[in-house]
């Protein structure tokens, strides 16, 4: 037993020495000059060397971006996974006409995630705004700790499946306990959301894809695999992926309950999850408008500038996020064909809104910056007002064109200052007059 320990001691020694950044994760550059020199992939400029210069031609380069995201760096989607599209089946499981003091009717929705019976499921926890004339637009998005943890209402489901470890005993051996309920609800202002006239659904993001190293045996992933498949090709999805899927097979469910104005759908996400969501936001066009919270690294900032998190640290912490394929860019970011930038195009002419925290360094705040800024070509080409200024703006100066932006002061989170944002943003491309707004 002695012996086992002092082969794992020496195990994990070398693995410190060997594999960079595993030492100190914040052995990263902070040194804006050092950030790095670099050529990003122009979105109008086609693999072939071809400049796209009209509109009608940006389809091709779009679908040619989508494929080159797909296949190097979050992996595809199999086609028998979107062939269930909208197939499903769901179940409302709970419903309370006068959730939180009356303002809203909330409602626990089961999603089958496969057309077994006794195959995964996903739950939606929805609310509506009582008391609103016709369908209302929703915010939508994944929370990280459970449906229970947005809020504190007694009576919602506690999450069942595996959780991040947390050592406030809101979860205990990886499963959520009762002290989970409402350990996220500064991130969900569900009061300000709703009084604005807006709904909000949420999902636990583990219910798609158990977020560790070893998540894939219980995630939807397999279900997906070919007769005889064992594990995903190196351009197949990973734990991305697997969320990115979710949030359109929520969006599916959305466009079936009334109430729903399931062509104002707002997809909003945090960090990881922010990832996600461009990706689905990127690949979904029914997504209304997108938002990008704190994304960083595989989400809004460059890949190719050497700020914060790298390529080869998101691969080596988290070998489960992306396709296999990204691997091969760990320290070959220049070949990389797309960047950053491209994803936010892909999103266009919808309304994307990248946000960001000045604190919030491993994200790279500038490189989102930058990413918003690289896509405004696509926008302008459509038409479109895009980001509409090319140097970065100080704290809390919110940027409301087609791209939309703010850097707020503050760390790695989502707070009501960035909420108002969202709000204000949605506001203005729903076009929603003041009457139908704040109550
Ligand atoms: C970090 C990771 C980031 C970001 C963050 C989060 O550890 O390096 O890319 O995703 O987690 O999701 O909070």
């Amino acid at each position: 037993m002695a012996g086992m320990r002092t082969y794992l001691s020496i195990f994990i020694l070398i693995l410190l020495f060997t594999v960079p950044g595993a030492q100190n994760p914040n052995n990263a550059n902070y040194d804006e000059a050092k950030a790095g020199t670099y050529r990003l992939p122009d979105p109008l400029v086609m693999r072939n060397g071809h400049r796209i210069t009209t509109a009608g031609e940006w389809p091709v380069r779009r679908a040619e971006i989508l494929d080159l995201f797909a296949q190097e760096v979050y992996g595809r989607t199999p086609s028998s996974a979107m062939a269930v599209k909208g197939r499903l089946t769901f179940e409302t499981v709970s419903r309370q006409p006068a959730a939180l003091d009356g303002l809203a009717t909330r409602q626990e929705i089961t999603l089958r995630l496969t057309n077994r019976a006794d195959g995964p499921r996903m739950n939606i926890l929805l609310y509506l705004p009582n008391g609103r004339k016709g369908p209302v637009p929703v915010f939508l998005g994944m929370n990280f700790n459970g449906n229970q943890s947005v809020t504190n209402e007694p009576d919602v489901a506690i999450s069942s499946a595996w959780m991040r470890a947390d050592n406030e005993g809101r979860v205990l051996n990886n499963r959520a306990t009762a002290k989970s309920r409402g350990m996220a609800i500064s991130r969900w202002p569900l009061g300000m959301i709703l009084r604005s006239g807006y709904g909000v659904a949420t999902i636990y993001y583990g219910d798609l894809y158990p977020d560790h190293a070893q998540g894939l045996a219980d995630s939807i992933i397999p279900h997906y695999y070919q007769p005889g498949q064992r594990s995903p090709g190196p351009d197949e999805w990973g734990a991305l992926g697997a969320w990115a899927w979710g949030m359109s097979r929520c969006l599916d469910v959305l466009e079936k309950i009334p109430g729903v104005n399931s062509r104002q759908v707002i997809l909003h996400g945090h960090s990881r999850i922010g990832k996600a969501t461009l990706w689905a936001g990127a690949q979904d066009p029914r997504f209304a408008i997108v938002i990008s919270n704190d994304s960083g690294e595989g989400g809004a900032a460059l890949a190719r500038r050497n700020f914060g998190e790298t390529i080869e640290r998101i691969n080596t912490a988290f070998p489960h996020w992306f396709a296999g394929n990204f691997k091969k860019y760990n320290r070959e970011v220049d070949s990389l064909p797309v960047d950053q930038h491209l994803l936010l195009a892909l999103i266009a002419p919808r309304p994307v809104y990248v946000a960001s925290a000045a604190e919030d360094l491993w994200a790279d705040p500038r490189g989102e910056f930058l990413g918003a800024r690289g896509a405004d070509p696509v926008y302008r080409l459509l038409g479109r007002s895009g980001l509409g200024i090319t140097a970065m703006p100080g704290l809390h100066q919110p940027v409301t064109t087609t791209i939309g932006h703010h850097i707020r002061a503050g760390k790695h989170d989502v707070t009501d200052y960035d909420w108002e944002q969202f709000i204000n943003f949605a506001n203005i491309h729903l076009k929603r007059p003041a009457s139908m707004r704040k109550r």
